[in-house]
């Protein structure tokens, strides 16, 4: 039996999900006594350090807290729970932490690396402990912009670090203390292991140690992602599928082209070792009885079997219901987060904003970006841009940001500039890709999904150009989208642009390009990536 601290904030269901998954009974903290008296405690810490100290202030469950860490009583800490661990952060100054641990958790520096960090990268050890038996130096999944440092003074606290532009604290133990900055409910197989040794240990602290982690003078690196991204919307049966478009049309004969149910597909992808799982529900644009999105449903039951980040994307805006009810769109992403989603994608409310914000040249605070971004944190909300290219003979011919292309227009023009348009392409918008993300970057968005209206569904291959363009511009990350056709278009994008990510639809759901031969390829040439296990051994052997 395990206690877990849900003080209604985030995706703790992913937490519950992977604690149940381990055959392990989960009990709720219900008042601030629980939280000393629990044998095992879980604090998984989602939304802003600010956000999580004001609600454990709010319930009184800051003193019970000191009092168990302080009595080494077991407490297991997740992501900001490792950083309120400290005595304050810079996220939300004048916020008081736990203060268990001295020092100020900060901010990644602007540099090289994109901020957040968002991705699987590994632990390097500096501890033997039951907590990692049988850890094999597999890459766990991290999402902050915030870390704590290798501080001397902490030494005697550090479980693990992480390099990521510099090296930070990536997990904690001392006596029955733990926190790890990873996400091991989103860390697939290898995550759900650690969970485990925690919960059920096999062996007592005192035995252990078959672990295996990098020797200290390497840097531990980030891994390029594999997505599978499922586009989702009913049929004429009312059934909710899968679909495919080409060039955003995905009818076939009047009919919406059916792939397949979206909580089986994604729970292939994820055994397949898709690094996340990106569900856009494409007619979202519509109007939707807020209980009776089907969303809602598929992502309660793919988190129960998925345990790699999921983001969940259409609709994500403030609507009136059809009964009179109005909702913001933060009440929609919570409720999408309590559901299961890690992140929400914000399309077709992104370009309303970002025009507003140029008539205005000033933040409201109350935009979907501002509200969400400011509650649960940048990583949560990813920006989804649907552009296609208008091509003119001068960059003087537009207002808008040009590159010079490879690829000529129809009258031979050798300039274009990228249109984003809203309701899944369906309308144009006078606004460019370039106005539209480094304004989303400054009004709070934490990663850009960059389709390609053009290359959507044509297995051509990743606009490289356009993908540049963005790259170049912001400094959060960018997900590569639309286009492959084959695993060498990975490789090429890894290889020329500097993307974060790269995700694919059609080829993965036709059953045309595994994941694993995608994977195979990119590591092949080079690039960082996660293995699973089974496969990270097989390479080894050849
Ligand atoms: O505007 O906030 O309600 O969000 C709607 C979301 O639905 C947006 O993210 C938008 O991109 C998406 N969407 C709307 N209509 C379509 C459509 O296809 N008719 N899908 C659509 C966008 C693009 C990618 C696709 C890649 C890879 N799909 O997600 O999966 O292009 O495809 P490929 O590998 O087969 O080439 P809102």
């Amino acid at each position: 039996m395990v206690t877990l601290l849900d003080y209604g904030a985030g995706n703790i269901r992913s937490v519950r999900n992977a604690i149940k998954k381990l055959g392990i009974e989960v009990k709720d903290v219900s008042e601030p006594e629980d939280i000393f008296t629990a044998e095992k405690l879980i604090f998984p810490g989602v939304g802003s350090f600010g956000l999580v100290m004001t609600r454990l202030a709010a319930k009184g469950y800051i003193e019970p807290l000191i009092k168990r860490i302080r009595e080494d009583k077991p407490f297991l800490g997740i992501c900001v729970a490792l950083q309120a661990l400290y005595q304050g952060s810079d996220e939300s100054p004048g916020i008081n932490g736990l203060g268990i641990i001295p020092g100020q958790v900060k901010r990644f520096p602007e540099g090289d690396l994109s901020v957040p960090q968002i991705g699987w990268n590994n632990i390097q050890l500096s501890q033997e402990t039951s907590l990692m038996n049988n850890y094999h130096n597999e890459k766990l999944y991290f999402v902050h912009s915030y870390y704590a440092c290798c501080d001397p003074l902490t030494e005697k606290w550090i479980l693990s670090t992480t390099d990521y532009g510099l090296r930070f604290v990536s997990a904690i133990k001392k006596g029955n203390i733990a926190a790890f900055q990873f996400h091991p409910e989103k860390s697939g197989e290898a995550g759900l292991k650690i969970l485990k040794n925690y919960l059920a240990p096999a062996v007592p602290d005192s035995i252990v140690i078959r672990t295996r982690s990098i020797p200290e003078e390497q840097e531990t690196k980030i891994a390029k992602r594999i997505i599978a991204c499922l586009d989702v919307r009913t049929n004429s049966r009312g059934d909710l599928v899968v679909t495919k478009g080409d060039q955003y049309d995905v009818k076939e004969k009047g009919e919406v082209r059916n792939l397949g149910k979206p909580v089986e597909l994604a729970k292939r992808y994820y055994e397949e070792g898709a690094d996340e799982i990106i569900f856009l529900n494409i007619t979202g644009f519509r109007d939707f009885p807020m209980q009776d999105q089907p969303m809602l449903q598929v992502l309660k039951k793919t988190s129960e079997n998925v345990f790699v980040p999921l983001t969940i994307g259409g609709g994500i805006k403030e609507f009136i219901d059809s009964d009179g009810t109005s909702y913001s769109a933060l009440d929609v992403a919570s409720e999408y987060f309590r559901s299961g989603a890690d992140k929400v994608s914000i399309g077709s409310d992104a370009v309303y904003t970002v025009e507003n914000f140029l008539a205005s040249g000033k933040k409201t605070g109350t935009s979907s970006i501002e509200q969400i971004s400011n509650v649960y944190g940048a990583q949560a909300v990813v920006i989804s841009v649907d552009p296609h290219r208008v091509y003119v003979h001068d960059p003087d011919d537009t207002l808008h940001s040009t590159i010079k292309t490879t690829i000529l227009g129809p009258e031979g023009e050798e300039y274009c500039w990228y249109q984003c348009t809203v309701k899944g392409g369906r309308e144009e918008r006078d606004i460019d890709v370039i106005q539209l993300t480094t304004v989303c970057e400054e009004l709070g968005a934490g990663e850009i999904l960059l389709n390609c209206i053009d290359r959507d569904g044509t297995n051509s291959g990743f606009d490289l150009e356009l993908i540049t363009m963005v790259k170049d511009t912001v400094s959060i990350p960018v997900i590569a989208s639309s286009g492959a056709g084959n695993a060498r278009h990975f490789a090429e994008v890894f290889a020329k642009t500097d993307v974060e990510a790269a995700l694919a639809a059609g080829i993965f759901h036709r059953r045309e390009v595994a994941i694993s031969e995608v994977k195979r390829k990119v590591a092949a040439d080079g690039v960082e990536i996660r293995l699973q296990r089974d496969f990270q051994a097989l390479i080894q052997r050849h």
